[in-house]
């Protein structure tokens, strides 16, 4: 597993030179916004149980045969292991958040994750949906773009020190993707 450090050592030794120019830029704007990042990751974990909820939820609404007899939710087993895969794949992507690199999620979580959904019948295209709206939901509260009326009761705004975190939250949304991407 790599993050953002380690990831400039590795590739300035693959070409045998000190790690400078742009990787050191690179790692220098790591640090000087470090904060911004710290919060990006709170935004995640502080609300993870919602956001997963809510998406499996909308998965499900969207299409009610998955808790059908037959549908990869049903009985109540299926149901609470794919609400804890939720869990899992948000808990990883606020990892790779925190580290500013996709190893960890890759390594320890996607490698083998869709040959294992085949293999169970877990329907992938599902899994992709419900990951998509977590993504929806964690980077509108990285982004602090959520409303009212998409929250309901559950509205909730992080109260963070306002400037632009669109980096954050594209950075974050590009790891949602890579999961998509890996189970779809
Ligand atoms: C460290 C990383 C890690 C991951 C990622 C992981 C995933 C994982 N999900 C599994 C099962 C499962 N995953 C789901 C998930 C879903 N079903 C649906 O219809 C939805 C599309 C989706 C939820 C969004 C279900 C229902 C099962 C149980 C399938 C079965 O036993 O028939 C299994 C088989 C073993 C088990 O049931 O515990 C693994 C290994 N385990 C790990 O250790």
């Amino acid at each position: 597993m790599l993050d953002a450090f380690s990831r400039s050592v590795v590739s300035a030794d693959a070409k045998t030179a000190p790690v400078g120019g742009t990787d050191l830029a690179g790692l220098r704007s790591y640090v000087s916004q470090g904060n911004k990042r710290l919060d990006a990751v709170n935004a995640i974990t502080s609300n993870a149980s919602c956001i997963v909820s809510d998406a499996v939820t909308g998965m499900i609404c969207e299409n009610t045969g998955l808790i059908q007899a037959g549908g990869n939710c049903y009985p109540n087993r299926r149901m609470a292991a794919c609400l804890r895969d939720g869990e899992i794949v948000l808990r990883y992507i606020s990892y790779a958040l925190l580290a500013g690199d996709a190893s960890v999620l890759d390594d320890r979580c996607l490698n083998g994750l869709k040959e294992t959904y085949i293999a169970l019948g877990v329907p992938t295209q599902s899994a992709a949906r419900a990951v998509a709206i977590m993504k929806a939901s964690a980077t509108a509260l990285i982004g602090e773009t959520n409303s009212p009326a998409s929250g309901g009761k559950r509205f909730r705004k992080m109260e963070t020190t306002q400037g632009d975190c669109s980096a954050l939250v594209a950075e974050a949304g590009a790891y949602f993707d890579r999961v998509i991407g890996a189970v779809a």
